[in-house]
Formats: C-alpha cells, structure tokens, sequence
C-alpha cells in the first residue's frame, strides 16, 4: 500500500504515520468495528465519487446495528470530510476506506463506555483480482466454510467481524490454487464471494442470492440490479442452489474492490465458455462507462471531488 499524506480522525486532519491506535483498544479484542471501501474514479471532467450517499449510508446502518451510530459527525459533514481528503491526499482516483471502531477506555466485552472513533484514510489501489481478470475471469473454488449465518453475526452490517469468515473463505481459496472462495450459507444455497456479490446467468436471465442467505447489501450489487433491469436483461433475486453455478453461461463477482470481475472456473469446472460472456461483458460497458464518465451519469452515481458535498440526513 502506497502511504498518502493524510487521514481524517474525529474531525481533524492528522498525518498518515501518527493514525495509530492503542493495542487495548476495545476493536482489538472484540472485533467492534464497521466500516466501509468507497471507489473515487478519474472520470473525463474529474475525481468523482462513486455512490458516496448510499456508502455513508450504509456505514451508518452498519454502527446502528451495532449500537455503535452515537458519533459525533452527520452525514453531510463525513461526506464533506471524504471529499476534503481525496482533495488533501491529491489523488485523482483512489479507494476510501472509513472506519468506525469502539476505542480506548475500558476493557470488556460490553464496550458502550469506550469512545466511538471514526477515521477516514484513502490510498491508491488497483484490480482487485488482477488486471487480467475484468476481461480473462478468475479461476474459483466453493469453500468448505459456510458464510456467518443469519442470527449470528449480522451480515447486513458491513463488520470488521465478519471478515474472520471471509478471511477463511479466501485463504483456504488462495492455498488451493484459487483466486478466491464462494461461501454457500447455512442451508447450503450460495451466499456470496469473501469480499464480493455473485451472479449467475442462464439463458439471457440474471439470478443473484437474495439479502436473505447471509449477503452483504453491496452497492455495486444495487448497480448491477439497476443497470441490468435498464438494459432489458431480466433480473431477479432468488435463492441459488450450488449446481446452479456449475451449469451457468456466466458467472460474475461485483464489488467495489473487484468492480465487476467475470468468472472463468468453480471448482475446477468451466463456467459457458470459460471466458467472460457477452452480459458480464455488456454490464462493464454500462459500469465502466458511467465511472469513467464516458456515458451519462443518469443515475446520479457520481459525486465531484471537487465541488461541495451534497447535503444528507
Ligand atoms: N460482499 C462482501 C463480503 C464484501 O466484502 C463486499 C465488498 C461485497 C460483498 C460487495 O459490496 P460493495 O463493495 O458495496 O459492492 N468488499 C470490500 C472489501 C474488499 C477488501 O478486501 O477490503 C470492497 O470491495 O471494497
């Protein structure tokens, strides 16, 4: 990771090396953090930001669940902060990532008396699965771990926590040869990737898991639902048996590290012609053309770095 100069911490600029934390702050022991990854693009007229409004949200959704939302800062103002320090740290395009922790204070598990901190911090980063994958596809496997399950670890909630699981699912993914896992949930229907959405198409029609089977509510999931139900490609939500994958025309990934990333292979098994196909590939246009800012932004997706932040809640 290639330092930039700033992160924003409770409100005030401080610089990248002095954004430490004390090893008994609560989040180490317990895992009490939510937080976000935020994509800002180089589009042709500027930085913009990609879906600010529905990631700020999100985070906020995230603390609630986790009564950890009593922080000092609205909307608006971490809106205006994000901005501020992708404008401060002079990129053109880059990855924000937030964080709200429950800090130092007091130890046990409870945590409600230790301090609610919130940082910022942006960096530049790349492909997530490697600059090939957006047009070769990724070659993955169904992990032997089943995602958090429902009443457990909250999967709505974008949770530091919950990335113990996901850890598990890719490293075992990555020791056997895989560029990354697919979890299937408590019942054995399939979840999502350890840090993406997933996808399936057959015949000209789009299935994704529903919120329901342990998926985070991604936001270029959202994206994917809109753009394909735009572009007359029918879509729905619905519970995805396992086999389903392996008999697929395509299989995707959406993220906002992995944007959206074809699938090649699922345990060994070819996906349709094991390469991207034509709706993975029809779906990036629209995507990419939006972000880059060579099609209209008819959704209001993005957000300039450099103009004032909209007013939210
Ligand atoms: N599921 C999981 C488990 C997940 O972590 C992500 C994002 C998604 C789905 C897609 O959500 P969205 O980004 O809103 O479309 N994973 C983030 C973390 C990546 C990381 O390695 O860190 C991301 O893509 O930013």
């Amino acid at each position: 990771m290639k330092a930039t100069e700033k992160i924003w911490r409770n409100g005030e600029f401080i610089a990248w090396d002095d954004a430490k934390i004390h090893v008994l702050s609560h989040v180490v022991s317990y895992g009490s953090s939510v937080f976000e990854g935020i994509r800002v693009y180089e589009t042709t007229s500027g930085p913009a930001v990609f879906r600010l409004r529905e990631h700020i949200r999100r985070m906020v959704d995230s603390a609630k669940i986790y009564r950890m939302d009593d922080f000092r800062f609205t909307q608006s103002e971490l809106a205006e902060a994000m901005l501020e320090l992708v404008r401060l740290n002079g990129l053109k395009s880059c990855y924000i990532r937030p964080i709200v922790m429950r800090g130092y204070g007091l130890m046990g598990v409870n945590g409600t008396k230790n301090p609610v901190d919130v940082y910022l911090a942006c960096w530049e980063w790349g492909r997530y699965l490697g600059e090939e994958a957006l047009a070769e596809g990724v070659d993955v496997c169904i992990s032997s771990w089943t995602r958090i399950a429902p009443n457990t670890l909250p999967a709505l909630a974008k949770a530091g926590a919950n990335y113990m699981n996901s850890q598990l699912i890719n490293m075992e993914a990555v020791a056997n040869g895989y560029s990354e896992g697919i979890a299937l949930d408590k019942s054995g229907y399939v979840s999502e990737g350890a840090g993406e959405n997933i996808f399936v198409v057959r015949d000209g029609k789009i299935v994704t898991p529903p919120l329901g089977t342990s998926v985070l509510p991604g936001i270029t999931r959202d994206a994917v639902l809109l753009l394909a139900a735009d572009l007359g490609i029918p879509i729905v939500e619905q519970v995805v048996p396992r086999e389903l994958l392996y008999i697929a025309d395509e299989v995707f990934f959406t993220g906002t590290a992995a944007e959206i990333s074809p699938i090649r292979s699922i345990d060994r098994i070819k996906i349709g012609s094991g390469r991207r196909g034509p709706i993975t590939e029809k779906l990036q246009n629209e995507f990419f053309g939006i972000v880059n800012g060579t099609k209209p932004d008819r959704y209001g997706w993005l957000t300039p770095v450099g103009v004032a932040a909209p007013v939210l809640k």
